[in-house]
């Protein structure tokens, strides 16, 4: 489909003409790719506001709250978005210009950590896309996620000031300013009236990038904080030195949002981290607040027109501050504003580790937020009321029900009691949220939790990064998948047809030649494009198991090195992904890889046989890389640990073959690609209860596993360390002493796992009927449905 864009591109050309003037050139021809990239998307962001706007439904604004959004590069996506892409394309043409390469100018705005922070993103597009009216809400870090590299095989770390005042897809909205209060005192008015006397004040200003509707004309806004006021403050201030090293506590007040916190799956208890949820919230809260009393609404419709999405518990001070609003500003009673709040509010939980479950000092957070800590206590003793009330006088039950308890302030707690709804991210982490987490708020709250199951952008996931891919879907499927990712069901018909199967294969192919070529760029290794590529992206954690999979390769080098002339289906091992800077064990795993990769790498026996290429500095744009060339897609947390994983959706979507465990949403993937179509293995959450109740010793499988000793051996005899044997003494003392997230348990099962890939790998055939069907049948996985999903069961539930 082609509309014509006559008008509009005269429209570009004429700006194209000024930007030329502007910067004095001759010609457009003679502007750099950057300069190219910058006059195309401040033109087309222009272009985009010309159009008429397209309808939403503003049944219930939804104010969706995240310290992260990972939205990648926005150029393409919004060029194809807006259906500028063609045009544009064929008027770069004409100054021997590829747009492909203009679009390789655009830093990624690193505006998150993993998985979290990219679901946002993914639903601010499927929101648009939908016309279901939302805001999202962030902060506008100076400094996204690190960047990362490696010296000697280790991860080394430096800052990402991804020029976020050269960036040309946000604009500065000074009339969206807003002014956030901490510290001082709460003095007592008259009854239970307070006045909260703040000691310091910054500035918070509004960064707003257009999110993009899918050919619908909508555009909402992304809106990011900023703090900004000349003034400098001391952290110690708030708490006489308790918390805060002595030396560099006078900081600036811009240095509240100067950095992303680069933790993934892990709480951080740092009291700027507070500032920055607190900054978030106030200023995201206050800007709702006077949208929906500018459009004439009440207080009393608030919960009717508004819902305020938390997206995790980082965002959990927007209960109080609302609260606070409410009862000190507008002076409501406390039962009309607790009434608002807990109609208004809902919480999605992506984790289940007890480390990563938020919990706040009680002495900083009352230092910090004196006004609101007086309004969690209040919470906290009216709900004991209710608890006593259900469960009588129960001690222990209150131990786990307590929002404030020894000495801290539970923010999954206060979540779980305030808001109307609570949702877990895949079936397996909603189930177990109720029944490991959470199964006394169950009782007391049966209908309060639900499950909606994560999903991925098809606009960004397949029409974006692989263009051939969505090429012959076009031609293949009636109707526009894109919009309706369900239509790729109608691939299975075609199945069948050779000349189908042979197009799809030769696409595969083509993506891992343009990897292949990526991987000789960046590593100068030279990859055989016509190996199995098995792929490993994502956040380095014990929990993903990137050792299971760094065992194995050892195992089989060590196995090729025995049997120089036994078939074996030849491999390229890929990983990329990050570890927290302060994640020691994590970063050993690294290491680990690398040196192993190293020596793997150089010997000439494995040429072409056992690859490994570990890619620096993963990001969005090297995933959009790295997805469309797997063959093999790695999902091998252990059991009741990974929420959901949506890499594993982006990954069978593009017609890779899921390697896993009976994790997250690789069940419900399972479910709908069957069972002959992905390699399952391990334990699974009601096995593992019976190994941990029997003794779990790791050690025993060490001793009677000859494979495994070698591999671990190899590691632990110095071989990949220069003969040091103590370089890996992180990793390899975990696993042999505790071995928490079941390793060696899962090993020989997933030796054979990878056994069954090489074998049916050399049935090609069956093995492309496999991967099409993966792409034909993982339509519930569009974040559309998701969305639709949020309607029905929460935001607009009837
Ligand atoms: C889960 N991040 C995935 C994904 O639901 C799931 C960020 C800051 C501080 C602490 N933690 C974070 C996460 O917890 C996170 O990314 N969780 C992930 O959310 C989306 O698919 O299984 O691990």
């Amino acid at each position: 489909m082609s509309i014509s864009h006559t008008n509009e591109m005269a429209l570009f050309d004429n700006n194209v003409q000024k930007y030329c003037r502007f910067f004095e050139l001759a010609s457009p021809q003679q502007f750099t790719l950057e300069q190219w990239y910058q006059v195309i998307a401040r033109t087309v962001l222009e272009m985009a506001y010309h159009k008429p706007q397209g309808k939403v439904d503003e049944q219930r604004h939804i104010n969706y709250l995240s310290m992260e959004f990972l939205i990648g590069r926005l150029t393409g996506n919004n060029l194809m978005n807006l259906g500028y892409y063609e045009d544009i394309k064929a008027y770069l043409a004409q100054y021997q210009v590829e747009l492909v390469d203009v679009l390789e100018q655009e830093r990624d705005p690193a505006l998150g950590n993993g998985g979290l922070g990219r679901l946002a993103a993914c639903f601010l597009d499927s929101m648009a896309t939908l016309g279901q009216a939302a805001t999202g809400y962030g902060l506008h870090y100076q400094y996204g996620l690190f960047k990362q590299a490696f010296q000697d095989g280790k991860q080394v770390e430096s800052g990402d000031e991804w020029g976020r005042n050269q960036y040309p897809w946000h604009r500065y909205n000074p009339s969206k300013t807003q002014q956030v209060h901490f510290g001082g005192k709460v003095v007592a008015i008259e009854g239970d009236r307070y006045e909260w006397q703040p000691k310091l004040t910054i500035e918070g200003k509004a960064f707003d990038l257009p999110i993009v509707g899918y050919q619908n004309d909508v555009i909402q806004p992304l809106r990011l904080w900023q703090a900004d006021s000349p003034q400098s403050f001391d952290l110690n201030q708030f708490n006489e030195g308790k918390f805060v090293a002595a030396e560099k506590t006078l900081i600036k007040s811009t240095a509240l949002t100067q950095v992303l916190y680069p933790n993934d799956n892990h709480r951080v208890g740092q009291q700027l981290r507070l500032m920055q949820q607190y900054f978030h919230c106030a200023c995201s809260v206050a800007d709702i607040l006077s949208r929906h009393l500018a459009q004439g609404f009440s207080l009393e419709e608030f919960p009717k027109r508004q819902v305020i999405q938390l997206n995790d518990t980082h965002p959990t001070l927007a209960i109080p501050e609302l609260m606070r609003i409410l009862l000190d500003e507008h002076q409501l009673t406390w039962q009309q504003a607790w009434s608002i709040c807990q109609q208004s509010f809902a919480y999605t939980n992506h984790t289940l580790l007890p480390e990563a479950l938020e919990q706040w000092d009680q002495r900083l957070f009352k230092q910090l937020l004196p006004r609101h800590f007086k309004i969690v206590e209040k919470i906290n003793h009216l709900f004991h009321q209710q608890v006593k009330a259900q469960f009588g006088d129960d001690a222990k039950v209150w131990e786990k029900l307590a929002i404030l308890f020894d000495y801290r302030v539970r923010m999954a707690n206060l979540c779980v009691v305030s808001c109307f709804a609570v949702n877990g991210v895949a079936q397996i982490h909603s189930d177990l949220l109720v029944s490991q987490l959470f199964p006394e708020y169950h009782q007391l709250f049966p209908t309060k939790f639900c499950n909606v199951t994560n999903g991925i952008t098809p606009r960004r996931w397949i029409q974006q990064a692989n263009p051939a891919l969505s090429q012959l879907l076009d031609q293949t499927v009636k109707g526009d998948w894109k919009k309706d990712l369900e239509l790729l069901h109608q691939v299975e018909n075609v199945v069948d047809d050779v000349n189908f199967r042979e197009a799809y294969w030769h696409i595969k192919q083509q993506n891992k030649a343009a990897l292949a070529r990526e991987i000789e760029q960046t590593l100068s290794l030279s990859v055989n494009p016509d190996a199995i590529f098995d792929v490993q992206i994502k956040r380095f954690h014990e929990y993903k198991r990137q050792h299971l999979n760094l065992l194995n390769i050892i195992a089989t080098y060590q196995w090729l090195k025995d049997n120089p002339n036994k078939d074996y289906t030849p491999r390229l091992f890929v990983f990329s992904g990050k570890a927290a800077p302060g994640y020691y064990l994590a970063k050993n795993i690294i290491h680990a890889i690398n040196n192993v990769a190293e020596i793997i790498n150089n010997d000439k026996q494995m040429k072409d046989k056992l690859q490994v290429a570990f890619l620096p500095d993963y990001r969005v744009s090297l995933a959009e890389k790295i997805i469309p060339a797997a063959d093999i897609s790695e999902q091998i947390s252990m059991a009741g640990k990974e929420a959901s994983g949506t890499g594993n959706m982006k990954l069978a979507l593009n017609g890779a073959l899921t390697l896993g465990t009976l994790d997250g949403a690789n069940v419900e993937i399972a479910e709908m690609v069957g069972q002959e179509h992905i390699f399952l293995f391990g334990h699974t959450v009601e096995s593992i209860q019976t190994l941990l109740a029997e003794g779990y010793s790791p050690k025993t499988y060490y001793r009677n596993d000859p494979v495994l000793k070698n591999a671990v051996d190899f590691l632990a005899k110095g071989k990949a360390s220069k003969g040091d044997k103590t370089t890996f003494n992180l990793m390899l003392d975990s696993l042999l002493e505790h071995d928490p997230f079941l390793v060696f348990a899962d090993f020989e099962s997933y030796r054979q796992a990878q056994e069954r890939i090489g074998q049916a790998y050399l049935d090609r055939d069956a093995w492309l009927r496999s991967a099409i069907l993966n792409t034909a049948r993982l339509g519930k996985f569009s974040s559309d449905r998701s969305i639709r999903d949020y309607q029905s069961r929460i935001w607009l539930k009837k």
